[in-house]
């Protein structure tokens, strides 16, 4: 009930961070992205974990506004660090929320938004869930066209833990696939766990996608996807998620 009262108000408040975490190319052993991850800071309430306030978001629509905040804001640091970078720009990801994805208006906010940072739209990508496709496949493919078109990156987030057949894929012209961290965190003990990743890479890579791990918080769990021909890491093991000064000392600057 305090979120719920709160939350409309912690955009104008300021409360509301941004924080990124790096995603390492395996194949190069090189930063080549990041995820930007939202963080709320409540005077009284202190930090509020997304899982407890992105669902009251969701409900109450302010998800819109929010994801809006989120993808300016990922833009316009991303073009920042762009131009005083010498190497190749970064890819900044931004999470968007079913409902959202879903909005008439989305594609346009979008548009908006990479003319108003100026940022080009290769380095900017798209993680949406398999529930969001699954929920509305038609429309869905739809928007997927007009992002690719526009020349953004998507990327289906917690990728094996939705309630969706594999069917979706076919006709969805994504770029990404982000392995859920519940098949890494023990991919060097369990079997199971190296049969599904290896199954997935092996999809990913015939239908020309790339794959991502998350959730890699140990050398051996990196040393494994390395062999199973893994393109991409994001974890603990990199780094955890970081505000924007210490992303750019340790990551920009590095
Ligand atoms: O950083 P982390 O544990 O705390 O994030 C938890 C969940 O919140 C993840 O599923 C992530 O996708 C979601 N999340 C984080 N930032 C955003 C955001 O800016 N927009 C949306 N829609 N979801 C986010
Ligand atoms: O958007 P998505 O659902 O993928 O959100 C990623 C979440 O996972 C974020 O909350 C982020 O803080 C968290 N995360 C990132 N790396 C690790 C990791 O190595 N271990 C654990 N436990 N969580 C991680
Ligand atoms: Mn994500
Ligand atoms: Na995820």
């Amino acid at each position: 009930l305090l979120i719920e009262y709160y939350l409309p108000i912690a955009r104008q408040n300021d409360e509301f961070e941004l924080y990124f975490q790096p995603k390492l190319d395996l194949t190069t052993n090189s930063i080549n992205g990041m995820e930007a991850l939202l963080r709320w800071d409540h005077p009284i309430l202190g930090n509020v974990p997304p899982s407890k306030f992105i669902p009251i978001a969701e409900e109450t629509g302010h998800i819109i506004k929010i994801d809006e905040w989120v993808l300016k804001k990922a833009c316009l640091q991303n073009k920042k660090w762009s131009e005083g970078m010498f190497q190749i720009p970064l890819r900044v990801a931004v999470n968007i929320s079913p409902l959202h994805f879903r909005h008439p208006n989305f594609v346009n906010m979008l548009e908006r938004v990479l003319k108003e940072t100026n940022l080009e739209p290769e380095f900017l990508e798209i993680e949406i869930t398999e529930n969001t496709v699954i929920d509305n496949i038609e429309e869905c493919i739809a928007c997927v066209v007009k992002l690719r078109e526009m020349g953004v990156i998507v990327s289906i987030d917690d990728f094996g833990t939705g309630y969706s057949a594999l069917s979706y894929l076919k006709n969805l012209p994504i770029n990404c696939l982000k392995i859920d961290q519940s098949f890494i965190k023990e991919i060097a003990k369990n079997i199971g766990d190296i049969a599904i990743v290896k199954a997935i890479i092996c999809l990913a890579h015939e239908m020309g996608l790339k794959v991502v791990a998350e959730g890699v918080e140990e050398k051996e769990t990196l040393e494994c996807l390395n062999e199973l021909g893994c393109d991409e890491i994001q974890g603990y093991y990199v780094s955890r998620p970081m505000p924007s000064s210490e992303f750019e000392k340790k990551i920009i600057r590095g």
